[in-house]
């Protein structure tokens, strides 16, 4: 559909669940949208030159290489999208900005806030020289979320009093689960906490406009020793029979914390993949003085929204399905009515990206935005270390 002749040249390190995930949105974004440039899947990036190789295949890319420099090196890559376990993402993401080269990173931005900090200056002095960057907070992209969006910014729910926001998933709740990088502190940073915590986190600031500014927090691991395992892509993994030697789980199972935001709203966040029947359930409901808002990812083609303006007698939560045209992304899909899915935030992700990479706009989540997200992981992990005591979190721009 696109009706462009200007490429963007992308080249993508990691190729399991989220590599896919991004494969798959590269693929359809110009069919469906028309955008000022067209996304060439050019390079895909894998250490294991079989595996690489059948993704690149699989995946709709042209060429692979095992060796994510080869990426940064050539010229005819302009896009570099990183979508590897934590430990990698700063190496990758600084030597991508050094290079003169647009970065997508995966969330969260890095294991620490030290990267963090790193690639946020790295972007901010690239960003002179018009290479932009940005975090992919996909869930920002949901067409349900952005219109969330849109009715705290216009004032329908009046000042923001609670938050109240959970992450909860149930796939390692077998003890027999083996331990995969997500449950490695040195490859993911944190566990719960980082992987779906952050994505809580950035959807309510991203939302209310509002920065958490500070938490009590309790963390636990429950199943403190899991079976080495034997293959592992994605979040799916075996173990080889009983035999297999054991690891320590380094990382939380669940995360809960109170927090401030700093307009004055109180929340409370809970992220956990202990959620027994639970499988990738993310729900936010805002509360303010003119309305509530409730979004579920489970039904994310739906809003649910309270106006207490209207009159006594017809008030009620009443279900928005937000498959119109006007809605957010949605007129670019099919008619009226028709829903869509996961993958088409990942979709919308990519359009908002090429748009502004070829207007010469800065994207959003910016890095300094993950960064905020980086600093709030951080003192929800000091607080919890600290018995729950209250932790400030400091503003990533000051
Ligand atoms: C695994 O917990 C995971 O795939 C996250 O890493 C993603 O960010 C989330 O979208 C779904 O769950």
């Amino acid at each position: 559909m696109s009706t462009t002749d200007k490429e963007l040249r992308v080249g993508m390190v990691g190729y399991a669940f989220m590599g896919a995930a991004h494969s798959q949105a590269w693929r359809t974004v110009n069919r469906v949208f028309d955008l000022p440039a067209r996304a060439r899947m050019a390079l895909i990036c894998g250490r294991d030159t079989g595996k690489v190789a059948d993704a690149a295949d699989r995946l709709g890319w042209e060429a692979y290489t095992t060796d994510w420099r080869d990426l940064i090196n050539r010229d005819d890559i302009d896009v570099i999208d990183v979508c590897t376990p934590g430990d990698s993402h700063a190496e990758i993401a600084l030597a991508a900005l050094a290079a003169g080269k647009h970065v997508l990173c995966e969330k969260p931005l890095a294991n620490t806030v030290e990267e963090a900090r790193a690639m946020t200056a790295a972007a901010e002095v690239a960003r002179a020289a018009g290479v932009r960057s940005m975090c992919g907070f996909n869930y920002r992209r949901v067409p349900a979320v952005t219109m969330m969006r849109q009715l705290v910014a216009d004032g329908r729910l009046g000042v923001i009093r609670h938050v109240r926001a959970t992450y909860l998933q149930d796939w390692i709740v077998d003890p027999q689960f083996p331990l995969v990088w997500r449950l490695q502190k040195d490859r993911a940073g944190s566990g719960a906490l980082g992987d779906i915590g952050a994505h809580i986190i950035d959807l309510t600031q991203f939302v209310t406009g509002q920065r958490i500014s500070g938490v009590s927090a309790v963390t636990e691991t429950f199943v403190k020793e899991r079976p080495l395992p034997a293959e592992s892509s994605g979040l799916a993994a075996t173990v080889d029979g009983g035999t297999a030697p054991t690891g320590p789980v380094t990382v939380d199972d669940a995360a809960v914390f109170v927090a401030r935001l700093d307009g004055g709203a109180l929340a409370t966040y809970e992220a956990s993949r202990f959620a027994t029947g639970r499988k990738n359930a993310l729900r936010v409901e805002i509360n303010g003085s003119l309305g509530s808002v409730v979004f579920d990812l489970e039904r994310l083609n739906e809003l649910e929204f309270y106006d207490a303006t209207r009159p006594t007698a017809e008030q009620g939560f009443s279900r928005i399905l937000v498959t119109e045209g006007e809605h957010p992304y949605m007129s670019a899909w099919w008619p009226p009515g028709h829903i869509i899915g996961y993958e088409h935030s990942f979709t919308h992700e990519m359009r908002d990206f090429i748009e502004a990479v070829a207007t010469g706009v800065d994207p959003t989540p910016s890095f300094a935005d993950a960064l905020q997200v980086q600093l709030v992981l951080d003192a929800v992990a000091r607080s919890a270390e600290l018995g729950s005591s209250w932790t400030e979190v400091e503003p990533a721009l000051t």
